[in-house]
């Protein structure tokens, strides 16, 4: 871990970036100690759960679905290009930096061994770490697979798909409401008018925000962009799971104040990735500032020495303008619930009538003291010097 440059940091770059965030270092520590103390644990249980017979089956499915998955979506634009030949990346600083994600020039050796190089990715049931889920959060966004709206949302196609394994039981997670969103090519959330973030339809817009429950392999889809970068923050995608979750089944929404919220996680996108999709038009445009992923905050929290926090990608075709299909699978602990933790802070809420700013959200979800998620009541078992030893 890169201990004091993460420290050194947080308070400046949280000071300009965002207004909103108040989480203060001592508190970002414990959290860190106690999500590579349970990230470890979860990780013991790995090699058990991918040698049972119906793990084997799921990643047998998960394979033949990514390769469909890129097959179909090659095919539904026309796309014959013959991919280059794959290619290691080791322009890294962070470990997981350094692993190749791309996964491009491998799709033309389509016999099914290979797919499983290609699309195999990772069995394991490791818990992802849970960070902050930003001051952009807003509660209540529609259920709907492609968040990509008529205006704000020129950039790179994305077709993201997340599976999420229960690291209890090993099993998918199946009816659990993931939300997505993230920045458009020129680093504006939607939904948020705020110093810092004005959207151009304020409170309003919900451009690239949605919904998806997970099926009954724990996969959610989305039809999304690649997320432009803004001021103090390197390029992420937020995701956050509800679980037993009321649904208002008249307009396709979750019912406010139901449910449990059991991870909230970003996805970090690998430097290389960044820099050919921000080469590209309407990314130029952008004029703030870079964050690259060794000096953003929580991208440090995010990678821990058991968690991979970028998404294995590939090309479409032979442009990058043709889109990615992006995947990554994220062990998470159903039972474990943030609703109350200081880490979830709902900034707007869209209803009938549009955005509403939360007048709470100051409070950053409950004090902002920084307080461990009730999953850390658990913690109490596992030995002080398991916890300090993994920083
Ligand atoms: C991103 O959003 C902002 C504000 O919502 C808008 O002004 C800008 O044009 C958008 N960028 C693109 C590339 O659409
Ligand atoms: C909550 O959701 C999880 C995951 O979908 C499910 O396994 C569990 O049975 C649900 N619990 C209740 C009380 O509905
Ligand atoms: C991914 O691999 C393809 C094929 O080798 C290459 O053309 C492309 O530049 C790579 N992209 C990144 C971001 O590494
Ligand atoms: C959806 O329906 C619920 C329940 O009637 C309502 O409270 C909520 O405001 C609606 N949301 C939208 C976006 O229409
Ligand atoms: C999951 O969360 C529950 C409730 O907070 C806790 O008792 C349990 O130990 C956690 N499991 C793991 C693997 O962290
Ligand atoms: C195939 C693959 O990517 N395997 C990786 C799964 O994750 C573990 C640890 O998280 C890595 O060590 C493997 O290389």
């Amino acid at each position: 871990m890169h201990f004091s440059k993460f420290l050194a940091l947080t308070t400046a770059t949280l000071a300009y970036a965002h207004p909103g965030e108040k989480h203060d270092a001592h508190a970002v520590k414990r959290e860190i100690h106690l999500r590579d103390a349970l990230a470890a644990r979860a990780q013991q249980s790995v090699g058990v759960c991918s040698q049972t017979q119906e793990a084997k089956q799921l990643q047998q499915r998960t394979i033949n679905r990514r390769a469909n998955t890129a097959h179909e979506l090659r095919s539904k634009r026309g796309i014959t290009a013959t991919p280059y030949k794959f290619r290691r990346n080791l322009a890294a600083l962070e470990k997981w930096e350094a692993i190749n994600h791309n996964k491009t020039g491998l799709l033309e050796l389509s016999p099914s061994s290979h797919e499983a190089e290609i699309f195999g990715a990772n069995t394991s049931a490791i818990l992802t770490p849970t960070i902050t889920d930003g001051p952009y959060y807003v509660w209540g966004e529609v259920i709907r697979q492609n968040v990509i709206e008529e205006s704000y949302c020129d950039g790179i196609d994305v077709f993201l798909e997340v599976q999420y394994i229960d690291v209890n039981t090993c099993r998918p997670v199946q009816g659990a409401f993931v939300d997505i969103w993230n920045a458009n090519a020129t680093g504006v959330y939607s939904g948020i008018s705020t110093s810092g973030n004005y959207a151009a339809d304020g409170w309003d817009s919900t451009y690239l925000r949605g919904i998806q429950e997970t099926d009954s392999d724990g996969v959610v889809t989305f039809s999304t962009i690649f997320p432009g970068h803004y001021d103090g923050r390197a390029t992420h995608t937020h995701l956050l799971t509800h679980l037993n979750s009321t649904i208002n089944r008249n307009n396709g929404t979750l019912e406010v104040g139901t449910g449990s919220v059991a991870h909230i996680g970003q996805l970090f996108w690998n430097e290389v990735l960044r820099t050919a999709v921000e080469d590209t038009y309407p990314y130029t445009t952008n004029t703030q500032d870079v964050t690259s992923n060794a000096d953003d905050m929580w991208s440090v929290e995010q990678a821990s020495s058991a968690y991979d926090p970028f998404p294995e990608f590939l090309y479409l075709g032979d442009s990058i303008q043709d889109g990615l299909f992006a995947w990554i699978q994220i062990g998470i602990n159903t039972t474990a619930d943030y609703t109350d933790n200081s880490y979830y802070s709902i900034a707007a809420y869209y209803d009938e009538d549009g955005g509403h700013e939360n007048e709470d959200s100051a409070a950053m979800g409950g004090g902002g003291s920084g307080g461990a998620p009730s999953g850390s009541m658990s913690m109490s078992g596992v030995p002080s010097a398991s916890a300090s030893a993994s920083a």
